[in-house]
């Protein structure tokens, strides 16, 4: 087994150097254990960012619109127990662990691109498995076309769902080619550590070549389905956030460029870069929409 920084340094110098109050007072909250992905070709060799770049900058609008918010309240989240209801058009229906989906000896590490629909970019090594694994494990009846996901629902520990910010709880869809896509996976952790609760614990979509709002976060259902799913964003503005939300430089948002990005922690030219077709990843998932218009299906 690998020994891991975490494993050989006393925790509470561990937190110490953790420069940033509330972020550790979200992983004194998460257990010591460290979780070991193995290595994935699908892996990016840019540089990730920084743990701390990571869990103090995010959209998790359960908790609140500024960036900063996550790290801020949602500690307030109890993710033990917990269970994912898998049901819909499901061979296997049920309740099931994040243990069972998502087991240590199965974890990978993937180091993907995130590109998010405001213009901003993180890389992320992210640790988890396959979508696909979970779904057979559930099991895909042959009349299924969609997959829709859904975020846990409870405002008492996520004080943003006291405001009809969004319609929640918050949900995302995916067409189930898209979701059988080896790129596609549900993290369970990043660097190291399972994934902080501001990034979506215990168990959360990864969708590198959309954009960020799809990966939605916190999973306590996901349903196989024959039709498509309504998904948040688009229920609240249908004309600026489509189904399927494929990165792309050549369709703008109509209040904003898509053709530029800021790198988070990124130093040349105050980390302005240009935007990738898929996010760079077109190679592996171009063909998925082949004949499709992407101005028309945005
Ligand atoms: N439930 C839920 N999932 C969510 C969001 C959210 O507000 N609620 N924000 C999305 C957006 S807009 C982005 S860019 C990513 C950010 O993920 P990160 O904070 O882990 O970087 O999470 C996505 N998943
Ligand atoms: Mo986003």
């Amino acid at each position: 087994m690998k020994l891991n920084w975490s494993d050989v340094t006393p925790k509470a110098d561990w937190l110490n150097r953790r420069n940033f109050i509330a972020a550790g007072a979200a992983l004194a909250a998460s257990p010591a254990v460290a979780l070991t992905g193995k290595p994935s070709s699908f892996s990016t060799d840019e540089k990730p960012n920084s743990l701390e770049e990571i869990t103090n900058y995010n959209n998790f609008y359960e908790f609140g619109t500024g960036k900063e918010d996550p790290v801020r309240y949602a500690a307030a989240m109890t993710t033990d127990p917990w269970s994912v209801q898998i049901d819909g058009l499901a061979e296997r229906p049920g309740s099931y662990g994040v243990e069972d989906l998502a087991p240590d000896n199965a974890l990978e590490e993937r180091i993907y691109r995130l590109r998010c629909v405001e213009a901003w970019s993180m890389v992320i090594p992210w640790i988890g498995v396959p979508l696909s694994s979970v779904l057979n494990k559930a099991g895909v009846q042959s009349s299924a076309k969609y997959v829709a996901f859904e975020t846990l629902n409870r405002p008492e520990e996520m004080r943003g769902q006291s405001y009809p910010i969004l319609d929640w709880p918050y949900r995302e869809g995916l067409r189930l080619d898209e979701a059988m896509h080896p790129l596609a996976i549900l993290a369970t952790g990043l660097y190291s550590d399972p994934l902080p609760n501001q990034n979506g614990a215990p168990i959360r979509l990864v969708v590198p070549w959309k954009y960020g709002f799809k990966s939605i976060k916190s999973i306590v259902r996901i349903t196989l389905t024959d039709k498509q799913p309504v998904c948040t964003w688009q229920k609240m503005q249908a004309s600026e956030y489509g189904f399927y939300a494929n990165v792309n430089p050549e369709v703008d948002h109509p209040r904003w460029s898509q053709a530029t990005e800021r790198r988070i922690g990124g130093g040349l030219f105050g980390g302005r870069q240009e935007t990738l077709k898929f996010n760079g990843y077109g190679e592996q998932v171009a063909s998925l929409y082949a004949g499709m218009d992407l101005a028309k299906n945005y």
